[in-house]
């Protein structure tokens, strides 16, 4: 039975979209127009109380938060996560997901909707210059964990996780949302082992496949493109 995932372009279903391609798993996008609201409607906000994109249904089994559902998905296909009774590796791979999510996706979230989040009295563009520099030194801790391993290898070191499809999706996003207004890609591709790491993830057809997906017809996740779409379609 196919997995439905509930998405709008190039938001975070993304994420779980490349885990379920490189899984080889049978899944549906469930499109939702943002643009519209259909992910602050009754039906859909069973599944996720939030309101916000993604949710993954599995037959009788909603799961959201996009950290959540990458960890149900690489558990129940026993590949992409560390066994769970190997506590150390485990930890590990939850330690980076924590990061990713609590951290770094959650000061971006900050970036992408800054008119939300900005005190009264603040300029918007120190505002946004402020949390550019935060995301910016999430960014720089990554590829200070990245150049510890061997080169060739992943966020949890050799072996490929769900943690690293995860860094994918937020490297894309932070280098072009808001339009006109996210980090330099310059600037995040001078941290050498991020480049390097998001040379190599963009190799993986579950990547490419994804992003294309998007409507993405350009950059992938170095110097990435936004959606062949109206704007209303992929922004808040
Ligand atoms: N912590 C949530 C964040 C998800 C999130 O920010 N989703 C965005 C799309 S990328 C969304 O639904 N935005 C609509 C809104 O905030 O109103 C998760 O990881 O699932």
């Amino acid at each position: 039975m196919s997995y439905q995932l509930y998405s709008a372009p190039d938001s975070a279903n993304l994420v779980i979209q490349m885990i379920l391609e490189q899984l080889d798993a049978p899944y549906e996008l469930c499109w939702l127009n943002r643009g519209q609201g259909e992910h602050r409607r009754e039906s859909y906000m069973k599944l996720n109380p939030q309101g916000l994109i993604p949710t993954l249904v599995d037959g009788e089994h909603a799961v959201f938060e996009t950290a959540a559902i990458a960890l149900y998905l690489g558990q129940k296909y026993g590949r992409l996560v560390p066994a769970a009774d190997d506590a150390v590796a485990y930890s590990r791979c939850l330690q980076w997901m924590f990061y990713l999510s609590n951290t770094l996706h959650a000061d971006l979230r900050v970036q992408f909707y800054s008119d939300r989040y900005r005190p009264e009295g603040t300029s918007p563009e120190d505002f946004l210059s402020k949390i550019r520099a935060r995301v910016f030194g999430h960014f720089s801790l990554l590829n200070d964990e990245l150049q510890k391993h061997a080169s060739g290898s992943w966020l949890l070191g050799e072996e490929l996780s769900v943690c690293d499809f995860y860094l994918a999706g937020l490297a894309r996003w932070s280098a072009l949302y808001p339009q006109g207004q996210a980090i330099d890609s310059e600037q995040l591709l001078s941290l050498p082992a991020l480049n390097n790491f998001l040379t190599r993830m963009e190799q993986f057809p579950a990547v490419s496949r994804s992003i294309a997906d998007q409507s993405v017809f350009g950059g992938l996740l170095r110097y990435p493109d936004p959606p062949d779409l109206p704007p209303a379609m992929i922004t808040g």
